[in-house]
């Protein structure tokens, strides 16, 4: 079983496998490190990634990038709706509030989900990796953003079972980077933990973590982020301050022109790049609309100065990861600085003030999440021998739950499971109900929240409790916090003879259980105190207790739980997705097996024309000679014409009809080699 972690960025992805006892990331068909987070639909198949990102000037309607952005978010956020603005697609709000993506390809109008074009993306870095490993692949970890709500988290995962992957983990892409930093070190004091910041700027945001180091363990204490700050945004500065002076100068609205747009803000991210190595630097395009070709000029200090709001904005997370760890600058003992994005050098100079300490760049800055993601799939494998490393990370989020009688709480704050619990966990409720009742999922505090964030998660029904007959029975809940960050109910369990069950002594007994299913139970808390004396009751979350007993799980019956994810797909949805992108996937597969017969007709009349006056020569008659040119000729001319668009059955059958004519004089040649090899092997006897 392969062992595989994929970064899939707003502008890059990366693959890293586990190989020769380390990690190795892969390359793409280009040779690159970095594949570009591409999806184009062409005039008769998909191009995706770097294929995708090279057709996108011809095809600026339909080319999605940025999917990431847009993925479990509703159309009519603010945020979005100036995300969507920057991207020349059509799109519309879902019934559920979701973004559609409406695009012409082959004959008709498509509309796709952000999951369905995710899932596109996943379907090409598994279809790259299988390639690379000759094997198909289908458990991996993937990195998110420690700000993906729990509908963008279920997204992913949706997207990549379309896809035909499994994710063993979604992690955190700091706290992957983390791992990735700490797994070979041992190096690190024997008195106390060091403590890190990592802070890494993408293409569209800003993710801080700070976590310390012992030896053999890591613990994150604190993500930070800003959403809507990264690479993208500095290349909006430049794009703006261009727009200006073009319309100034030269009289045009780039903004009027979306293929304009598309060249001025790829122009502009290029610029900024050398402007990270050099002083000053030019731009220029030729025929940028209207006929016009324009050039300008900028120097890194004026671009520091238009991009100095931006640049502030980084101290935010980074000052609120530091004071949500409980720590100050100076403890902590390096500054690891990722992400392609942070490469504008008064990104260092900003933070070296901020932590009072130049940050370093130990890591591979682009790989360092895709490796930490390798890492953690070695991890969890069952087939990989990792050595002894514990990851602890925390959800960035506080939940809450809500029932028919009232909020349910586990902490002083109202809260299931408060901001920095332990991902992951698992904690029991104790309610008394009859027959159905319901559950509802929420964020506790919104200020927690990426702005734009709907609080309300999930709702549940559970039961019905059988035999219940009106009065109330006792039952048990079980909650989580998974593996994956994401909220969700394991189990619900009513008492079996709940009508017998009105000794307090007995509840006494039963409210320290033991789980009913301990499988996950190093890292389950379990009820563990007194009488119930409340309807709605359950412990505060522990992380790591284990108070395993054995079970009178004999006494509880599992009841049914049906959950509803607000803005989530279902189980129908998915497997419609799924039959959608089996089509799409045979469609391109069968244009390219068209190109590929296509290119062999053709490379077949070259090198049998050229056969003919050579090696050929003498095995055929000059009429054989003059039929074969030809038909060579016509098969050429047809390429050109009629046959540039033509069925993979079309190209196979004029190679057929070529060979036909060319078959008896290769056999001619070969007997004669044969023979010829044969004399020589006697003369050497
Ligand atoms: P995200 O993390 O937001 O999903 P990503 O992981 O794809 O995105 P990265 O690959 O880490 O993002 O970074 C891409 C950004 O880095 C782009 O905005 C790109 O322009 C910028 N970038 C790359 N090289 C440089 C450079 N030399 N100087 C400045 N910026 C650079
Ligand atoms: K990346
Ligand atoms: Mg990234």
């Amino acid at each position: 079983m392969s062992v595989i972690g994929f970064d899939i960025g707003n502008e890059n992805c990366v693959i890293a496998v586990a190989k020769h006892r380390g990690i190795d990331v892969l390359l793409n068909d280009e040779s690159k490190r970095e594949t570009p987070a591409v999806v184009c639909f062409g005039e008769k198949q998909r191009f995706l990634g770097s294929a995708g990102s090279a057709s996108a000037m011809m095809h600026p309607k339909t080319t999605i990038s940025q999917v990431k952005r847009f993925i479990g978010r509703k159309f009519r956020d603010p945020d979005m709706e100036r995300d969507l603005k920057m991207l020349p697609l059509e799109t519309s709000e879902g019934p559920d509030g979701g973004v559609l993506i409406h695009l012409k390809y082959m004959e008709g109008t498509h509309t796709f989900t952000p999951v369905q074009i995710m899932s596109m993306l996943f379907a090409h870095l598994k279809t790259m990796t299988e390639k690379d490993l000759e094997a198909p692949i289908s458990d991996c970890v993937i990195g998110i953003p420690s700000y993906f709500t729990d509908l963008q988290r279920r997204a992913y995962l949706d997207a990549a079972n379309i896809a035909g992957l499994k994710p063993l983990r979604l992690i955190h892409d700091c706290t992957a980077t983390a791992l990735s930093y700490g797994i070979y070190k041992t190096n690190f004091q024997n008195d106390g933990s060091t403590y890190v910041a990592f802070i890494d700027i993408g293409h569209c945001d800003t993710q801080v973590c700070i976590a310390a180091f012992e030896f053999g363990q890591m613990k994150i204490l604190s993500h930070a982020f800003d959403r809507s700050l990264g690479g993208r945004d500095f290349d909006e500065v430049l794009f703006t301050h261009f727009t200006e002076k073009f319309k100034e100068q030269y009289s045009i609205d780039v903004y009027s022109n979306a293929k304009a747009c598309i060249r001025l803000r790829a122009a502009c991210e290029k610029l900024k790049k050398v402007l990270s190595a050099n002083p000053e630097a030019p731009l220029n395009i030729e025929c940028l609309m209207d006929e016009k070709d324009v050039k300008g000029f900028i120097t890194r200090e004026e671009f520091e100065n238009l991009a100095s709001g931006l640049l502030e904005r980084i101290s935010e997370p980074c000052n609120k990861a530091l004071v949500e760890a409980g720590l100050v600058a100076e403890k902590i003992a390096s500054v690891e600085l990722v992400g392609s994005g942070s490469r504008i050098p008064a990104v260092s100079t900003l933070l070296s003030s901020l932590f009072k300490r130049e940050p370093s760049r130990k890591l591979n800055a682009s790989e360092c999440v895709a490796r930490g993601c390798a890492l953690q799939c070695a991890m969890l494998s069952p087939t990989y021998r990792v050595r002894e490393y514990e990851v602890q990370d925390i959800s960035p989020f506080s939940y809450g739950l809500l029932s028919d009688e009232g909020p349910i709480s586990a902490g002083p704050n109202g809260v299931i499971f408060p901001k920095g619990q332990p991902i992951p966990s698992t904690v029991i409720i104790r309610l008394q109900r009859t027959n159905l009742f319901h559950l509802e999922a929420f964020y506790a505090n919104p200020q927690e929240l990426p702005p734009g964030t709907v609080p309300k998660i999930s709702s549940f029904t559970i039961g019905p409790l059988l035999g219940s007959q009106g009065s109330k029975t006792r039952v048990k809940v079980r909650l989580q916090l998974n593996l994956h960050g994401i909220f969700s109910i394991e189990s619900a369990r009513m008492i079996k003879d709940h009508a017998d069950d009105h000794d307090s002594n007995l509840v006494a007994m039963d409210v320290d259980p033991v789980p009913e299913n301990s499988e996950n139970s190093d890292s389950t808390n379990f009820v563990a105190n007194g009488a119930e004396d409340s309807t709605n009751k359950c412990d505060p979350p522990q992380n790591s207790a284990d108070h395993s007993r054995k079970d009178k799980a004999n006494r509880w019956i599992p009841i049914p739980v049906n959950e509803n994810i607000y803005g989530g797909m279902t189980t129908a949805e998915i497997s419609e997705a799924r039959d959608k992108e089996l089509q799409l996937a045979q469609q391109d597969r069968a244009v390219e097996l068209t190109k590929e017969k296509k290119n062999t007709l053709e490379s077949y009349v070259y090198e049998t024309r050229s056969k003919l006056f050579n090696t050929y020569r003498s095995f055929a008659s000059e009429p054989e000679r003059n039929d074969i040119s030809r038909s060579l000729q016509e098969t050429e001319d047809w390429l050109y014409e009629d046959g540039d668009d033509e069925t993979e059955h079309a190209y196979t059958s004029k190679l057929e009809d070529l060979k036909k004519l060319v078959d008896p004089i290769e056999n001619r040649y070969k007997d004669d080699e044969e023979r010829a090899q044969a004399i020589k092997d006697l003369s050497t006897l």
